[in-house]
């Protein structure tokens, strides 16, 4: 038997790689099989690294990351997707990085309070957004312009001040890797992963909202209605097990994730054929923002069998039939539809 990647390497340069389906069964993610999703090359930033604070602030003033050892600790267990998930899922597949199902992980983030620094510097009256200002860059893939292009985005001051947005150091305890932003990166929890900056090079205070690459002509929802900003995570559910490829008995339990960015879950119902849905058993969530696991006992027919999932939010979002499709391919929470191979 040959053992499982820790990583399903998507594109090996800059690294872009799912989470394999065996890591997406566990409550949370081996460090080693965390999705990697990266626009540019990985930088290397040396233990002495220091974050430049700037803006409109009271105090400008750079930070060693060292010295966020000495500061209060925060750990959040976060579920993370890239809102390129599933974007083969569309039709017709839109531009971007092919991701599959594994560009989602669940892990524990251990770092310092961004409100905390904020609150060292002074944040200025007029300060409508934070910009953090990653360590990467390289060109645009729209070669709109020539030139580099550093990766930085833009978070509202309500968000950066929220007491669980964290300037992380460590994942699962240890270190952050040099893939997932080492020394210091943001963990926006409930957002998209494009908002959880890597590498933080800079932190900047804005009075007008940033209108940078990555804010204004990636990571957005661009259809022939117009454009909006991709910024919590959409409702999704899906099944873990039994694996579809693994095929299965006619008893099964089946068990999956679901997690919304916008509120807890409230509900998930499994359909199997035509049938009618059936709402599954909810576990509490290990934390506000991990994901909720789902069970169902079933006495499923033997062959070829259909199963879909769907859930909804305590606000009211329930997981589409079809994602409004969108020029890059983002947000596509639409319900999965899988085969199981039932036999005796
Ligand atoms: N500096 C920087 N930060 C970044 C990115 C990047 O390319 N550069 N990618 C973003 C995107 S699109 C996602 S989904 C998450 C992925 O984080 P991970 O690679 O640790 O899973 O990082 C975000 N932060
Ligand atoms: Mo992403």
């Amino acid at each position: 038997m040959t053992e499982n990647p820790p990583l399903n390497v998507v594109r090996a340069h800059p690294l872009c790689a799912e989470t394999p389906p065996s890591a997406l069964t566990l409550p949370q993610t081996p460090a080693a099989s965390v999705y990697v999703r990266s626009n540019f090359p990985t930088p290397t930033l040396g233990a002495s690294h220091r974050v430049d604070v700037r803006g409109a602030v009271q105090n400008a003033r750079e930070f060693a990351v060292a010295e966020f050892a000495d500061w209060p600790q925060h750990e959040l267990l976060v579920t993370m997707e890239c809102a390129g998930n599933w974007r083969l899922g569309m039709e017709p597949v839109p531009e971007g990085e092919p991701w599959s199902w594994g560009a989602v992980s669940t892990t524990r983030w251990r770092g310092v309070r961004l409100a905390d620094v904020l609150a060292q510097v002074g944040v200025q009256p007029d300060v409508v957004e934070v910009v953090a200002i990653g360590a990467d860059s390289g060109p645009r893939d729209d070669a709109s312009e020539p030139g580099a292009v550093t990766f930085a985005r833009a978070l509202p001051l309500d968000v950066a001040m929220h007491p669980d947005t964290l300037l992380a150091t460590h994942m699962d305890g240890l270190p952050l890797t040099p893939d997932h932003g080492a020394p210091l990166r943001l963990v926006v929890p409930g957002w998209y992963g494009m908002a959880s900056v890597k590498w933080v090079a800079a932190l900047e205070l804005v009075t007008t909202p940033f209108t940078g690459y990555f804010q204004r002509q990636r990571y957005v929802y661009r259809t022939s209605n117009g454009v909006e900003p991709v910024t919590r995570a959409r409702v999704k559910s899906f099944v873990v097990s039994p694996a579809p490829s693994e095929g299965c008995g006619t008893d099964v339990l089946l068990r999956g994730w679901a997690w919304s960015g916008h509120a807890p879950v409230a509900e998930v119902c499994v359909q199997v054929g035509d049938g009618p849905w059936l709402t599954a058993t909810l576990a509490p969530p290990a934390s506000d923002y991990a994901w909720t696991e789902f069970t169902l006992s079933l006495s499923l027919p033997k062959g070829a069998i259909t199963v879909r999932t769907r859930a909804r939010d305590a606000a009211g979002n329930v997981q589409p039939e079809r994602a409004e499709w969108n020029d890059l391919g983002y947000g596509n929470n639409a319900i999965r539809s899988f085969t199981l191979h039932v036999a005796d």
